[in-house]
């Protein structure tokens, strides 16, 4: 198990990432879902990516969420160590907008899935929201919590635009 429970693993392949990973943090703390960031990377720290893989499932955890930009490996090679739901986030890259990271991740074999968000912070928003989804189809409490959270969204939504 890991040490907090948490049912959730952020993970990023640089420091560089967290800005846009945090957003996935920041609505997973919203809706009180515990959760773990670790940095792996799939190029700087293969061995650490593999151990963290092989062993994601037996920690406790239940969903993954992983970002990366430029040759964005690391969502898929997740994929291909561990069942677990991996949620991938194109992090934006310098040199093409993140454009490379996207088809990095999108574009897996067929057997090897990888769920692919959008370029950036709306996609690691995103990724935390699914993973929020994923887990409360076994949480009533956090279903209603989820329910709630898009509700008042909806809500917020002013009717007509004003100056
Ligand atoms: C990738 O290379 C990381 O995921 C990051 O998005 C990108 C650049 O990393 P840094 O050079 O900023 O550490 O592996």
């Amino acid at each position: 198990m890991t040490a907090g429970g948490a049912k959730v693993a952020i993970v990023m392949g640089s420091q560089s990432d967290w800005p846009t990973m945090k957003c996935a943090a920041d609505v997973l703390d919203e809706l009180d879902v515990a959760y773990e960031t670790l940095i792996v990377s799939a190029h700087r720290t293969p061995d650490r990516m593999y151990e963290f893989g092989k062993g994601a499932a037996d920690q406790g955890f239940q969903v993954i969420v992983a970002g990366a930009g430029g040759a964005a490996h690391l969502p898929g090679m997740l994929s291909a160590l561990t069942h677990l739901p991996v949620l991938g986030v194109p992090v934006e890259s310098k040199a093409l907008s993140g454009q490379d990271s996207l088809l990095s991740i999108v574009q897996m074999p067929a057997g090897v899935p990888t769920g692919t968000l959008a370029i950036g912070k709306a996609g690691a928003t995103n990724a935390g929201l699914l993973a929020a989804a994923i887990l409360a189809l076994a949480d009533e409490a956090l279903s209603q919590r989820l329910q709630d959270w898009r509700a008042a969204r909806s809500a917020a939504v002013g009717e007509r635009p004003v100056d």
